[in-house]
């Protein structure tokens, strides 16, 4: 039996790689791990079959026999863990490799999210014009300082890993903004990612779920 993940019946970006779901394909891609898709509209995430599997009425969620697991990053990591292919050997550089999908997560992801909310719901609030160099410069600052790190090296550390593949997933919410463009290192980094055929795959599929429609 395949893994299951699901997948926004209709994605509001129209399958463009933005929802959570992309990471989880890429990885199972990446390990060459064949999957099944089961589309859930909005109503469904929020109804208990649905529910019982993603505590919070999300997606993605990942189903393999009797384990059933939500939260991008949990999947992308028990994926990595149970194949070769997205972490090192090395127990120390394993470690490492889980600590930059931390990162990516709970330093890198939280003020993109904050200053993409802002920008899509805040517009029209008095607050927005003074409120968004902030949250600018939030996310600013932690690029200086991913792109200090990351320096003139193909990957974070050593080969490509999950904590690759989880940083560049969460920059590519920020393509095609000044910010990103700020650090020609970062926007190389994630165009190292695009390029390799696993992503562009996911990415396909991804995309399919909406060119496929026939309503
Ligand atoms: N922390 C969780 C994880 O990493 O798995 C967050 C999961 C999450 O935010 N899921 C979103 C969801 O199900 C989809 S990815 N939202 C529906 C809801 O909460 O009711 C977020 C997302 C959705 C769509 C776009 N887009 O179209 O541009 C971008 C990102």
């Amino acid at each position: 039996m395949l893994p299951v993940i699901t997948a926004f019946e209709r994605s509001p970006d129209r399958g463009k790689g933005l929802a959570r779901d992309m990471r989880v394909r890429w990885a199972l891609e990446e390990v060459g791990q064949p999957y099944d898709v089961r589309l859930v509209s909005f109503r469904a995430m929020k109804e208990p079959a649905h529910l019982a599997l993603h505590p919070f009425g999300q997606i993605p969620t990942y189903e393999e026999g009797d384990l059933a697991l939500f939260e991008s990053g949990a999947i992308v990591l028990h994926i990595a863990e149970r194949h070769p292919g997205l972490l090192p050997e090395n127990a120390n550089a394993r470690s490492r490799a889980i600590n930059w999908m931390f990162a990516a997560l709970s330093t890198m992801e939280p003020p993109i999210i904050d200053r993409e909310g802002a920008k899509l719901v805040e517009r029209d609030k008095s607050w927005y014009e003074q409120r968004l160099p902030l949250l600018d410069d939030r996310v600013r600052n932690r690029l200086r300082q991913l792109s200090s790190r990351l320096g003139d090296a193909d990957w974070l550390d050593g080969a490509f890993s999950a904590g690759d593949l989880m940083m560049i997933e969460v920059l590519l919410r920020l393509k095609g903004s000044d910010l990103l463009a700020e650090h020609s290192n970062l926007s190389a980094y994630v165009a190292r990612g695009e390029a390799r055929p696993a992503f562009k795959r996911a990415f396909a599929a991804q995309l399919a779920v909406f060119t496929d429609r026939k309503d």
